[in-house]
């Protein structure tokens, strides 16, 4: 909807007499229990748990008005631990005996800061500290430092550094061009990281109803505030930013390694409308010789937008059509929306009414609301028992083949003025209480995923699945794959992708991706062929384009375009042995696979809010061109050597350089010192992999070390949590006279890769001519090897 001035009315502002805050008051008494300690005060009450040594949880809240929490965000418990209390008239300290953090402020009024065991002031609030209003707002005042930059935060629109804004968190279907003041979109993780350089801590305000975080931090301060009478938080800390990801992840989870397919290329588009049509997409890969592991079904493939239906007419042998595609190496991943059509011969809809599965009001009438299949119930998935009767109907899609899910319009979206569902509608959580859509809002999508996850985990037999969510909530990471929803074919939106995705992996979601092209509006070849390059480092690899726009398929702008499109996606399946890797770290460790530059060079001023580069695990880094006509651009090098992927040239970090580019090229540049795992060009990720290398970037001094962990699995089960695995560490020893080789056999267990058998060790150097004498520790069979002035290559079998 087009605004006018009328908008910013005077008459129009609103009123502030819901907005009165009153201060927390007077501290009254302080009870330790090594459970729980809890400070009550004049204005609520305070309880302080212990989670780990460096995660505390907060909670405060009204006396009398404390709610029982549902977000199930969290999957750890909280700890007893020994606390210590000291206090006089004005001061109370509280310090933990197990790892000497402590906790302290002024009791009149009630005021809190947390300091670390050195006595470093961790977090501390600021002259107004906990307030409320009398309908029920909570807000939390801390301090800002000048210094400070706030990352994270999920899915927002702006920069890397998320200072200077306010957020709302409320899942929202915006199809409205996302910008820089599209505030609340599809996902809620209300989790932001505070950097200091050398210092970072973490604040997670666990509430699933409506909450703002406010970075607006001129006056030193930032704040953040509930609307349903309970203010919870947990506190990380620290201290590296590495550290924050990893205690946040521990305590909401992280993903599963997700299986190799939902790794590779997918393609979609709304709507392949007939099995033909789909059928002749993936053909068309398949002559052209571009790799493709998934297509995906819109809304086109159901009968009448009934889920779990398929079209008599346009789709009507689905499980053969299934079985051709998988047999080509290709999943169908179908569209699975809430939204339940209406209709009293529908027997999904005939079963949610009968059983009481369907979110209902107070009275017992069931919400209804507009969607696809017009009129639509939509399933309490507040409800255990609503979950696993969900989760139980995949086996209809299971059963054609199927091992891929994406849901969307799970904020939930529904046609009408709020955009989603009535907020008075109550659903009835697993203890069978009642709870105000209002205050679980930002859980609905979440809990969705959570059903379609462990249903099609529980019935696919021990294989791996893969679910695509458009909605979620902090912990989304366990049960799916996030993408940023309708974004636009504009280069701004390219840029954009950058930052969103940055961010969600920073909140624990490391495996996201935008919809490469564009989805809504007319993309170009030049835009598809930069789009693409930059889809081949993140995460989640999909192209998708929404109804009425021009068809974006690789080969839709011509030749040369084409070409450009199919190298960069061959090149995602040359490096899928490095990607992997990094998927694995973020299902042990939380650390996001695509990751901003700061990430890695903390103390780096020049990387605080750069995220127009970005980095693929340790070292990668990759600088697209994201700008129409432009075949150049300014890279930063971070501190170190770096080494140009696609012509071996040095470049000297510390500094920025102008880099050229052409429509061909995508700048990629691994840092000296580290080494890389790269595979063949694969029509899919089932192909076998022949040609494993692992690639090590000398570092231009006299002797050096490097060492690389190469991992692999067999891609699609879940015996690697047997040990059933292969892990190298490799390591490497080399000076101008002398080479030494280390194989470490890490994996246990029976898995053994093709390419085990014989692969390379390729060393990339500028001192490397010459002989030198040959040490292998481990590597049986290590052979004659090529060398260049430049290059030593070696076959290890
Ligand atoms: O906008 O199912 O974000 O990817 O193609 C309408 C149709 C609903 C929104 C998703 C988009 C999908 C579309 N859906």
């Amino acid at each position: 909807m087009n605004q006018s001035s009328n908008e910013i009315h005077p008459e129009k502002k609103a009123s502030k007499s819901e907005m009165v805050f009153n201060d927390i008051g007077r501290l009254e008494m302080i009870n330790v229990d090594k459970d729980m300690v809890l400070i009550e005060c004049e204005g609520g009450n305070v309880e302080v748990r212990f989670y780990a040594e460096a995660v505390l949880n907060f909670r405060y809240f009204k006396k009398g008005m404390e709610k029982k929490h549902v977000t199930q965000a969290v999957i750890r418990k909280h700890r007893a631990n020994d606390w210590l209390v000291e206090e006089d008239d004005e001061i109370w300290k509280l310090i933990s005996v197990n790892n000497g953090m402590n906790i302290s402020g002024t009791k009149n009024p009630f005021r809190m800061n947390i300091f670390s065991s050195e006595g470093e002031l961790l977090l501390g609030e600021s002259e107004q500290g906990l307030s409320y209003t009398h309908n029920g707002r909570l807000m939390s005042v801390k301090s800002a430092n000048d210094n400070e930059r706030y990352y994270g935060l999920g899915e927002k629109t702006g920069f890397l550094d998320k200072k200077g804004a306010s957020y709302t968190m409320w899942n929202t279907d915006v199809y409205a061009p996302h910008n820089p003041e599209t505030d609340a979109l599809y996902q809620s993780i209300p989790f932001f990281i505070s950097h200091r350089g050398k210092t970072a801590y973490g604040l997670f305000l666990d509430n699933s109803g409506k909450t703002h975080i406010d970075l607006r931090t001129d006056q030193g301060t930032y704040q953040f505030m509930t609307e349903n009478g309970v203010l919870e938080y947990f506190f990380f800390e620290g201290p590296t930013l590495k550290d924050v990801v990893k205690q946040y992840t521990w305590l909401t989870g992280r993903m599963e390694l997700p299986p190799k397919w939902a790794i590779g290329y997918h393609q979609s588009r709304y709507s392949y409308e007939t099995e033909k049509e789909a059928m002749d997409v993936v053909d068309a890969f398949q002559e052209k010789n571009i790799p493709l592991d998934a297509i995906c079904l819109d809304i086109h493939y159901m009968n009448g937008y009934r889920v779990f239906t398929f079209d008599e007419d346009s789709f009507n042998k689905p499980f053969e059509f299934i079985m051709n595609l998988k047999k080509k190496g290709v999943h169908v991943i179908p569209i699975v929306d809430p939204g339940v059509k209406v209709d009293a011969k529908y027997e999904l809809y005939q079963a949610g009414v009968k059983e009481g599965l369907f979110s209902q009001y107070l009275d017992g009438r069931i919400y209804y609301g507009e969607v696809w299949p017009g009129q639509s119930a939509f399933p309490d998935f507040l409800n255990d028992r609503v979950r696993r009767w969900w989760g139980d109907l995949h086996k209809f899609y299971i059963n054609l083949g199927i091992e891929g899910i994406w849901n969307d319009m799970n904020e939930p979206a529904v046609f009408n003025d709020t955009l989603t569902m009535d907020v008075q509608v109550m659903h009835k959580t697993d203890t069978d209480r009642f709870i105000a859509h209002e205050d679980v809002h930002n859980i609905y999508g979440f809990l969705m995923c959570k059903a379609t996850f462990e249903g099609m985990k529980d019935q696919l037999n021990g294989r791996r699945t893969f679910v695509l969510t458009r909605s979620g909530y902090a912990g989304i990471q366990r049960y799916a794959a996030v993408w940023t929803g309708d974004n636009r074919s504009f280069w701004e939106h390219l840029q954009l992708s950058l930052p969103m995705c940055l961010n969600l992996g920073l909140s624990g979601v490391a495996f996201s991706g935008a919809d490469v092209g564009g989805f809504a509006h007319d993309t170009s070849g030049q835009l598809l062929a930069r789009w693409t390059q930059v889809g081949a480092f993140i995460p989640y690899f999909r192209n998708h384009s929404s109804i009425d726009t021009i068809r974006q398929e690789p080969w839709m702008f011509g030749e040369e375009i084409e070409a450009i499109v199919k190298k960069y996606i061959q090149l995602r399946y040359q490096w899928m042995p490095e990607l992997y890797k990094w998927f694995k770290e973020a299902s042990n460790l939380g650390l996001p696979v695509m990751r901003p530059l700061v990430l890695e060079f903390p103390l780096d001023k020049e990387t605080y809010n750069c995220a127009d580069q970005f980095m693929v695990g340790e070292a990668t880094m990759i600088a697209p061109i994201m700008m129409p006509d432009t075949t150049h651009r300014s890279v930063y090098f971070p501190h170190g050597e770096w080494v140009d992927y696609w012509t071996g040239k040095r470049f000297e970090g510390g500094q920025y350089h102008l880099v050229q580019a052409d429509l061909t090229t995508l700048p990629i540049y691994i840092r000296a010192g580290y080494a890389i795992a790269q595979g063949s060009v694969k029509q899919h990720s089932k192909t076998i992999e022949q040609d494993m290398q692992v690639h090590f970037y000398l570092p231009n001094k006299e002797v050096t070390s490097l060492s690389y962990d190469s991992y692999d699995d067999d891609g699609e089960s879940y015996e690697y949590q047997n040990n059933d695995f292969s892990n190298y560490s490799i390591n490497i020893t080399v000076d101008h006279i002398n080479l030494k080789i280390e194989v470490i056999t890490v994996k246990k267990g029976s898995y053994k890769a093709a390419w085990e058998s014989s692969w390379k060790i390729v060393l990339h150097g500028d001192f490397l001519e010459g002989e030198r004498y040959l040490t292998t520790i481990n590597a049986n069979k290590v052979s004659p090897y090529i060398q260049t002035d430049k290059e030593i290559m070696l076959d290890i079998s």
